[in-house]
């Protein structure tokens, strides 16, 4: 006779455990996104997408999570975006959304179901036990790049992208070396998954803190090769420096 591994409770892994009381936040979270952020979604079945977010990742190695574990998921959210209203962002995450929750018509990943419930928390399991690991779960740095975690947001980032349509737009920080890092999640994996038949055109708005250096610009290499990759996927490339309507969000 077998009995299950207990799980460990030493820590297995160099990152930070699941986030405590993980499932009650994902059920808190979809109740409050469906029913007061989006009510127009207040049929999604919240105790569904509890269930199948845990099933994702439960009784599963950590270091071997993929695309097909979030499947279902993403199915239950079956969330669409209204063309011209996707907001792309890489390393400017609070400018971003600050600036959506003014035009509250528009969306960053995290204005949509799965982004909000996820969004700052940390889940793993282990294949040899059906619990959740609040103990340590596996960093891309230290760990392994296929753990749940990082898989979800190549997954859903990917997603994102691939429904977009009109003109997308891109909130990038100036004040870095590289505005546009071709490693981040936006350079690796959201433009390379936008269709041309569907975004007509990708606006850059480039950022740059109050006060801070003017380190990089829409005529810097990283945003000439921002562009070359966006015009040989046939879709149009637009860049502004300090886009006022954001820049004035800064200053709040
Ligand atoms: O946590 C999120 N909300 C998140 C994480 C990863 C990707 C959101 N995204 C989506 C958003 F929709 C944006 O459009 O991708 C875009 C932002 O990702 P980015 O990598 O271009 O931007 P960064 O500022 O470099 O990273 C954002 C945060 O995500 C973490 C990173 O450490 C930072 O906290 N992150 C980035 N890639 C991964 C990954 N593969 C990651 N965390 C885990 N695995």
């Amino acid at each position: 006779l077998m009995w299950p591994r207990s799980p460990p409770n030493h820590k297995e892994w160099q990152g930070s455990g699941t986030t405590a009381h993980f499932g009650d936040i994902v059920l808190g979270r979809c109740y409050t996104y469906t029913q007061i952020v989006r009510p127009e979604l207040r049929d999604k079945d919240c105790q569904k997408i509890q269930e199948v977010f845990l099933k994702s990742f439960l009784s599963k190695d950590p270091c071997d999570a993929t695309e097909q574990d979030y499947q279902p998921l993403i199915e239950l959210a079956n969330q669409t975006v209204p063309c011209n209203k996707t907001v792309f962002w890489s390393k400017t995450k609070e400018l971003a959304h600050q600036y959506t929750r003014v035009q509250q018509a528009l969306f960053t990943l995290e204005n949509t179901l799965l982004g909000y419930i996820a969004d700052d928390l940390s889940w793993c399991g282990d294949s040899g036990s059906s619990e959740i690991n609040y103990q340590s779960c596996p960093t891309r740095r230290d760990n392994c790049s296929s753990n749940p975690v990082s898989v979800f947001w190549n997954t859903v980032s990917k997603r994102f992208a691939e429904d977009a349509c009109g003109v997308v737009h891109v909130v990038l920080n100036g004040s870095l070396n590289e505005a546009f890092d071709r490693r981040s999640t936006f350079g690796r994996v959201e433009i390379h998954n936008l269709h041309p038949k569907k975004v007509h055109t990708l606006q850059a708005w480039v950022m740059h803190d109050i006060g801070g250096v003017r380190s990089d610009s829409c005529s810097s290499s990283s945003i000439r090769d921002l562009k070359s990759i966006i015009s040989e996927r046939n879709i149009t490339f637009t860049c502004q420096n300090n886009y006022r309507p954001v820049r004035f969000l800064q200053c709040v």
